[in-house]
């Protein structure tokens, strides 16, 4: 948690949300969800400006906090009242993780805590459980969620202008939204200037195999989750991969070497 936004930078902030927002409404969404995200909006173009408008205001900010970052995607995320949950997850790898970290600098417009569907956490889990996060790989805790949510995720409750930076392999979860205001935040994927950004790609065909594309700003938004990426270059690939879902225990056990403190949560 961090302190992140003055007054001053947090008005400048709400004109460019507006602004981008206003010209939002216009676009159809290509996802379903219960939540409005900025990622699904169906233009390239808008999603395209959100990127440079939200990057040119935020990159050298995010960086007295981080070592030479760049923005990769930014999401603008509205949870409406009533709803909005985001299922358990971990963000997709977006670097080479046995070499570098990416990052989600993660930025509330209003208050949040667990009452208006805040980012929730659990700590220790970036380390241990994977590398190969994507949506054509299935989540290592696939069907944990109820005890994930009861026992283990706890809620980063921030005021305006603070900040959360997460790594993006940590699992995370947010609530529904169960007041009356909406609760609008903003997401910047950042990863290391020198790291190239890339996606990996399980061929349903040939599960044990990950191809490797390098990517880029430009990749991610016009991408449409579950297919294989078109117009990027395949720079390698990962033989032998073998999908392992985790028991409860096991989970534990791995988060356990970060966190010692989970055991006492099962
Ligand atoms: O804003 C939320 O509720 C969830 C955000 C999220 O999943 C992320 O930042 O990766």
């Amino acid at each position: 948690m961090i302190d992140f936004l003055d007054e001053s930078e947090f008005g400048a902030l709400f004109q460019l949300m507006e602004e981008l927002k206003e010209e939002g409404r216009q676009f159809e969404m290509n996802v379903e969800s219960e939540y409005k995200l900025s990622f699904f909006a169906s233009s390239p173009e808008w999603r395209m400006k959100v990127f440079q408008r939200v990057s040119d205001f935020f990159t050298a900010k995010a960086n007295r906090f981080l070592d030479d970052y760049v923005p990769l995607i930014i999401n603008l995320f509205d949870k409406e009242p009533g709803g909005g949950e985001v299922p358990v997850h971990q963000n997709w790898s977006f670097v080479d993780e046995s070499r570098y970290r990416s990052v989600s600098v993660w930025i509330p417009l209003c208050d949040v805590s667990r009452a208006n569907g805040t980012l929730e956490v659990i700590a220790g889990s970036h380390d241990t459980l994977t590398e190969f996060r994507s949506p054509s790989i299935p989540w290592v805790f696939d069907g944990l969620w109820d005890p994930l949510r009861e026992k283990y995720l706890q809620p980063l409750n921030l005021r305006r202008g603070q900040a959360g930076i997460i790594d993006d392999a940590i699992i995370h979860w947010s609530s529904d939204n169960d007041t009356d205001a909406v609760r609008s935040t903003i997401q910047l994927i950042m990863v290391p200037r020198e790291a190239t950004p890339i996606h990996y790609y399980r061929n349903p065909e040939n599960p044990e195999q990950l191809e490797i594309f390098a990517v880029d700003a430009e990749f991610f938004t016009r991408f449409q989750m579950h297919e294989k990426p078109v117009g990027v270059q395949k720079i390698g690939e990962i033989n032998g991969f073998h999908y392992h879902k985790l028991s409860e225990a096991e989970l534990v056990e791995k988060v356990s070497v970060r966190n010692p403190h989970i055991k006492a949560l099962v």
